[in-house]
């Protein structure tokens, strides 16, 4: 295994010696790849992963694993978690996909933001659980083309808040709406848009894992897409958006944070892709566990800081109005 070249920049998360932790032959039943796994606590501490598994028909379902230690000793569930159901759901008729989980402090139910494909493209699709064994699905709530949606934990001025990724002739930038009982959405708002030109986040940003709640307010792991002569580059950077105001965002950092460098992240069915769609806190209440999908091939696992992160953003971070032409780096 080729190790990770140190180019003397901050390292902000750190790779598990035992990565990937998941893959697809570890699965109970026939699985082609597993990948970009949403993830949350159970009451009792369990390190629960909602994983992406294709078959070898290229379309994908949901499977749960269950770890104590959310790292190894994984309990897999023996059949598909969440099957896409195209006769009820047509817009699932080519797979579900990169689950995104938040505990919905009001509802006491975890809520699934995945994306639903079909012929009509990717949208945005939501499902409701207590137990991860039955799901509530309250069907497509951004049309196509929308991905890469979390919602926040509880309402902010009554309404529930998604981040999501529609895709515009402008680009695809990050957005926010807004719903008074999750079925009603309004309220739109771009909240960080993809830079121009050169940038590593050029064109195409996405959210990442759901926002991370901080002291200091809503950190934002996102990811950002560079085109290149070989295919495309998923690298991740932070912002941090006010906590009362989480359209606002009050930092953005102008270099990635991590990308793929190892390995199993650099090779595999679609290599060069570090895809996070989850994340726990642990019981220090800083430290991030960032579960993410390699190479859109299996499932690893980096550490961070939320501190360190916050600290990065003072130092590499610059308030950006979301609206705003990105001048200052074009
Ligand atoms: C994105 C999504 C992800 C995937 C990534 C790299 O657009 O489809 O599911 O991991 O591309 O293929």
């Amino acid at each position: 295994m080729t190790a990770v070249v140190d180019r003397g920049f901050d390292v902000l998360f750190t790779r598990h010696p035992g990565n990937p932790i998941l893959r697809a032959a570890d699965w109970p039943y026939p699985a082609h790849t597993v990948f970009n796994p949403g993830a949350t606590l159970l009451r009792d501490g369990t390190t629960l992963l909602l994983c992406r598994v294709e078959d070898r028909r290229g379309l994908s379902h949901l499977c749960a694993a269950r770890s104590v230690n959310g790292v190894d000793n994984w309990a897999i569930d023996a059949k598909p978690t969440l099957w896409p159901d195209p006769a009820n759901y047509p817009e699932e008729l080519w797979g579900i996909e990169d689950p995104r989980i938040t505990f919905l402090e009001d509802l006491n139910k975890y809520a699934v933001a995945y994306t639903a494909f079909s012929h009509s493209g990717p949208g945005v699709a939501l499902a409701l659980t207590s137990d991860f064994v039955s799901f509530e699905r309250c069907g497509l709530i951004m049309q196509p083309d929308d991905k890469d949606a979390a919602l926040l934990p509880r309402k902010i001025d009554g309404n529930y808040a998604l981040i999501h990724r529609p895709t515009a002739d402008s680009g695809a930038h990050i957005w926010m709406s807004l719903s008074p009982d999750l079925h009603n959405w309004g309220g739109h708002k771009q909240i960080l848009p993809a830079r121009k030109g050169g940038w590593w986040d050029a064109n195409k940003v996405g959210l990442s894992p759901p926002l991370i709640e901080t002291p200091r307010g809503w950190l934002m792991i996102y990811h950002g897409v560079r085109n290149t002569a070989s295919g495309s580059l998923y690298r991740l950077g932070l912002a941090l958006f006010a906590t009362n105001q989480p359209d606002h965002c009050l930092l953005r950092g102008d270099s990635w944070v991590f990308g793929p460098e190892a390995d199993y992240e650099r090779q595999g069915d679609v290599g060069n892709v570090a895809f996070p769609c989850g994340f726990t806190i642990g019981t220090d209440g800083d430290t991030i566990n960032l579960y993410y999908g390699a190479a859109d091939t299996s499932i690893a696992l980096a550490t961070g800081s939320i501190a360190q992160c916050l600290a990065w953003l003072d130092v590499h971070g610059r308030p950006m109005h979301p609206d705003a032409e990105i001048k200052a780096v074009e």
